[in-house]
């Protein structure tokens, strides 16, 4: 796909709301509030106006969990709650730019002041948790990019605020959006109009320096998304989106996003953490790939070896290329079932074996990038996950686009998909808890056609399918058999923000 340009600069921030939306009088009372107030409050600390605003959206995946780092296909859509930053470009003074940055929530998260090195990458402290890392690990994509364009590029100094409406640690990626939106702003800030596929490049490499070793769902989602569509997103052999629309039903199909309140930290290396999901699925794509006698270049997942291209070349090696890809992924599920038959796990030992190396190899060819406490490593279940997981997302596709009217029999199948793939996280995957799955099962009987986990999970949120005749009451039986009882104390304020319903939103821009 051609990359498409942002929407360039515009002089008057008023004029942001018409890119946003065809006509600006569309655009909600609210919204116009918080860019206002951003802006106000922008002059009220640095005292001048600012040059401009970067906006990127947090998102809401659908259906494709946990498979964006093995590079199989996966539909996610911008949700309306987004990070937004007003940047003025001010005189340098000294030798280095500096970068003065506050939040339009001070208590909370402090101002601060750093400087940007012109001639080497920022350093950002993954285990120092601070909210100024986000927009760090931006400067930090931003900067290499441009380095690389103008190797001799002298950085401006620019004044920030920024106010940001994705809950964090929420699982709908409050931290995509953030950088995302911090790479924009130091792009435009240093005078670069960036291409939408460029600024998704950056700001994929930017949030691995935060510590995780993510794929590139949540990046893709918050810079490509369109109003009123789904994305699916490719990643292999390269990247590509799709806008994909969900076609109309007798009732409005709608999704609805709850929090569990559950917090967990992503960067962590513990047993039920992301980084180790990232080694044990290539761990298993470079065994699978070594007992089927075929060969894996290094792909551009972030360990550099991922499920999809084992099964590529697995495939190609029995001449099915031509095979539609649901019958590929029934071909790799047979060959993981029969090749990794221990439900308990490998050890290192038993990796190091299939791969004819030692341990010490094993460990600082696969396991040096982060720390990796685990003593087995669950390949069977993990690849089970991503092979299943992969096909669903094929065959919820495939229902979107063949029909031209969603049927009950049709919604019925999507909800289905949805439910399996909350089963294959929780039992699989390991990446459900006891809360996530209690407010999917509360959803299902209040109505829900299908009901899961979204994001990384260990709790963040949940994501449910429904018909707009049953939000009230599926709202409704989550707040009093869950939030009620689980939070008793929690403010009115968290509990309104606690359920949104999610409209397919508009991607970054300026
Ligand atoms: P969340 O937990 O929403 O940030 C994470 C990853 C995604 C993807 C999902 C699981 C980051 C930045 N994002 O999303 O790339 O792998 O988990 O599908 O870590
Ligand atoms: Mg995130």
């Amino acid at each position: 796909m051609a990359p498409q340009q942002l929407v360039p600069q515009t002089e008057n921030i008023a004029d942001v709301y018409a890119t946003d939306d065809v006509s600006a009088k569309a655009v909600a009372p609210e919204i116009k509030a918080r860019w206002q107030n951003l802006v106000s409050q922008f002059v009220q600390v640095y005292g001048e106006k600012p040059d401009f605003v970067a906006r990127s959206p947090g998102r809401v995946n659908i259906i494709g969990e946990h498979i964006d780092y093995n590079l199989y296909d996966v539909l996610p859509t911008a949700v309306s709650v987004d990070v937004i930053i007003a940047v003025k470009v001010v005189p340098t003074e000294g030798s280095e730019a500096t970068v003065k940055i506050s939040n339009v929530n001070p208590e909370k998260f402090p101002s601060r002041e750093f400087t940007i090195p012109s001639d080497k990458d920022i350093e950002i402290d993954p285990k120092k948790h601070e909210w100024i890392n986000y927009f760090k690990a931006g400067v930090l994509g931003a900067m290499k990019f441009l380095r690389k364009e103008t190797p001799s590029i002298k950085p401006v100094s620019i004044e920030v605020l920024m106010d940001g409406n994705v809950p964090p640690g929420g699982g709908i990626s409050s931290s995509a959006a953030f950088v995302c939106a911090s790479a924009l702003a130091v792009m435009k800030a240093n005078d670069h109009h960036v291409s939408k596929q460029d600024l998704l490049d950056l700001a994929v490499v930017s949030e691995r320096s935060v510590g995780v070793y993510s794929g590139g769902m949540d990046q893709a989602a918050s810079v490509f998304s369109e109003r009123g569509y789904l994305l699916y997103t490719k990643f292999f052999p390269k990247f590509f989106v799709e806008h994909v629309p969900v076609p109309e039903a007798d009732e409005e199909v709608t999704f609805l996003v709850a929090q569990s309140f559950i917090t967990s930290n992503k960067a962590e290396t513990g047993p039920r953490h992301y980084n180790l999901r990232v080694a044990e699925c290539t761990l298993a794509a470079v065994v699978l790939a070594k007992l089927n006698g075929v060969t894996l270049e290094k792909d551009n997942s972030s360990l550099g070896y991922s499920l999809r291209n084992f099964h590529e070349e697995f495939i190609r090696k029995q001449g099915r290329l031509q095979d539609p890809l649901e019958s590929q992924l029934d071909t790799v599920i047979q060959t993981t079932k029969e090749l990794f038959p221990q439900e308990q796990g490998y050890t290192r030992e038993e990796i190091a074996k299939f791969l004819d190396i030692t341990v010490p190899e094993l460990e600082s060819r696969f396991l040096s990038s982060f720390p990796v406490q685990a003593e087995r490593f669950l390949l069977r279940q993990r690849a089970l996950h991503c092979f299943s997981e992969a096909r669903r997302v094929l065959d919820f596709k495939a229902c979107l686009s063949q029909a031209k009217k969603l049927d009950e029999t049709r919604l019925h199948y999507l909800g289905k998909l949805l439910n399996e793939t909350q089963e294959s996280c929780r039992v699989d995957y390991d990446c459900s808890c006891p809360e996530v799955d209690q407010i999917c099962e509360i959803a299902r009987r209040a109505g829900a056609w299908g009901s899961r986990l979204t994001g990384a999970g260990w709790g963040g949120c949940t994501v449910h399918m429904l018909p707009k005749s049953k939000v009230e009451a599926v709202s409704q039986a989550i707040k009093d058999e869950y939030y009620s009882k689980k939070f008793p104390d929690l403010s009115q304020e968290k509990l309104a923000q606690a359920i949104v319903i999610s409209k397919p939103s508009n991607g970054s821009f300026l």
